[in-house]
């Protein structure tokens, strides 16, 4: 029986880069899951007919979410829902789901990269039908739902067995639970050259080390880089799903990475190293002690896409955020193809890759996919390099060297200096958004500053608008620096300095990137008074 639940709007449900990201803690209080759930139901005209997909990360709270989310769903009139076996499902595998089953869109249950646990963060985004994350539009009308939320719908019920795979009623509402892995894996197996990757594992030739942070990637890369394709078991590390993700960060990076830094440093080091996240659709490649910068990981699949199976017929355009290093503008260039540049977030590429503008895109934080499900996607960005090294036969460090012999190096970094003071994050953007007009031509350790502007983009398909996406100096010789503030993080604010040079000169291609890149980074810390308005002197994190 349906039951109306009086409830009281909270002010602050305004979901970020990646949907609505709180402490657990903050998620937990009465009526704060639901008011934002009902929220998502009540920009639907109608949930009458509608079936969505549901799982998460697997992360502290899922369990408990997916049941009140089953309920209010039932309670709302949706027809069925589909979710992830033991309530898990990888975001790009979740993106795989909708599509699938073309359903009418998708709950995603994640804070990705942001650690777990009862003191940990706790996340809800929605897809669309396209299986994409939602668009600016759909997440605002979400947002000002929440702000006049006086009820919301459930029922009574017993909590369902989220870990059979099986088909059953809740009050009137079908439920499938389903196991992903299988779906997800038939898709990579369609993608890629399964045999040709699995030769060269059997025969030693290719060897992979595989770090599933603890977190939601561990069950797929079981089935896919063991099961279909004969990698060893020990292939993979951190492998089980945890609450917490083990204590850790899961997030793939230098610094949070640890465990498989240690395997790609030690002297029988496989031939590639990845890491994904939280969520499974980030990932971090590693050739034997060599690490490519996500930047430049994009710009390799795109140069040499057309020795894949799936790309093979050359890819229609490709897109990065602006942030990201502008290494895969050198091979669009080439190949005579468009590059787009978006803001930050993945929502901003959906209109593309459903428009058939893009095939591949990616950004500087990890995350790289293609059209073949609308997300950013770790498993098929391992999968990608794999079947590169069994084709070109190279090493991880080999083809990134050549690819910069051919097309110039990409110097570059980011530096992350979290938990801010909110207010004084902000008064440091205003302030330099402020300086930008006056920075024009000025020379700044022997780099002249040829624009500075703030970032804004027009979706070239809906026309629509996005302002204040990032503040972007360039100068001569060819150098960017952008700054711009975090929207996933949970705890005051975060500044973000990217840095990025561009070096034509194979000789000056082996230099040290932080110390190509101090002189930038130096510009950048002291044109926003960085230690001044945060007193900070050193960033929390640098990638
Ligand atoms: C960060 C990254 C951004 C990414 C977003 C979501 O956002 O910079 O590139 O799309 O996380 O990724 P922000 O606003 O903190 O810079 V995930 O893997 O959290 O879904
Ligand atoms: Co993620």
């Amino acid at each position: 029986m349906t039951i109306r639940i009086p409830t009281q709007a909270f002010s602050d449900q305004k979901p970020g880069t990646s949907g609505l990201r709180k402490k657990v803690t903050c998620f937990q209080q009465p009526h704060y899951l639901e008011n934002f759930v009902q929220a998502i139901f009540n920009t639907f005209q109608s949930c009458e007919n509608k079936t969505l997909v549901l799982g998460g990360d697997g992360r502290f709270y899922n369990r408990d979410a997916i049941q009140i989310i089953l309920k209010m769903a039932s309670a709302n009139g949706i027809s069925r829902m589909i979710v992830g076996l033991g309530g898990i499902l990888s975001t790009p595998a979740a993106s795989h789901l909708i599509r699938k089953y073309q359903t009418d869109g998708g709950i995603i249950l994640s804070a990705s990269h942001n650690p777990g646990g009862p003191k940990g963060d706790f996340g809800i985004k929605f897809n669309t039908a396209n299986g994409g994350p939602a668009p600016e539009n759909v997440t605002e009308s979400i947002y000002e739902n929440s702000l006049s939320l006086s009820q919301y719908l459930t029922i009574e019920s017993d909590d369902v067995n989220l870990d059979q795979v099986a088909s059953f009623e809740l009050g009137g509402m079908k439920v499938d639970i389903v196991d992903s892995v299988q779906d997800y894996a038939d898709l990579m197996e369609k993608l890629f050259d399964f045999p040709i990757i699995r030769s060269c594992i059997r025969t030693g030739s290719l060897q992979l080390g595989f770090d599933a942070m603890h977190a939601v990637t561990g069950p797929y890369a079981k089935e896919i880089f063991v099961r279909r394709l004969y990698a060893l078991s020990s292939t993979i590390i951190n492998a089980v799903p945890q609450e917490d993700f083990g204590g850790g960060h899961p997030d793939p990076n230098l610094s949070h990475a640890h465990d498989l830094l240690t395997i790609m440093q030690s002297s029988d080091a496989p031939d590639l190293g990845a890491a994904s996240d939280g969520d499974g659709d980030r990932n971090m490649i590693l050739g034997r002690d060599f690490f490519v910068t996500p930047s430049d990981s994009l710009a390799v699949m795109a140069a040499n896409a057309h020795l894949i199976q799936e790309y093979k017929m050359g890819l229609c355009g490709v897109a990065r955020s602006m942030p990201t290093s502008r290494a895969v503008d050198k091979v669009a260039e080439k190949l005579g193809i468009e590059c787009y540049e978006t803001p930050t977030g993945w929502k901003f590429f959906g209109n593309l890759l459903s428009a058939g503008k893009i095939s591949l895109c990616g950004e500087e934080s990890f995350g790289t996919g293609s059209d073949h499900v609308n997300e950013k996607d770790g498993i098929w960005a391992v999968l990608f390099w794999l079947n590169l090294l069994a084709v070109k036969k190279q090493s991880v460090e080999q083809i990134v060297t050549q690819h910069w012999k051919l097309f110039g190096r990409h110097f570059y970094a980011r530096f992350d200096y979290e938990k801010l003071e909110t207010e004084s994050a902000n008064k440091l953007i205003n302030d330099l958004r402020e300086k930008l007009p006056s920075l024009v031509g000025n020379q700044l350790q022997g780099f002249v500053v040829n624009d500075a502007y703030e970032f804004s983009y027009k979706d070239p398909i809906d026309g629509s608008i996005s302002e204040h996406q990032g503040l972007v100096i360039t100068f001569s010789p060819d150098a960017r620096i952008m700054f711009r503030l975090s929207g996933t993080g949970t705890e005051g604010a975060t500044l973000r300095l990217y840095i990025e040079l561009y070096e034509p000169d194979p000789e000056k291609h082996q230099q040290d990137v932080h110390t190509v890149l101090k002189p930038l980074s130096d510009i950048g810390i002291q044109l926003a008074k960085i230690e001044e308005f945060t007193g900070r002197t050193e960033p929390s994190v640098i990638t």
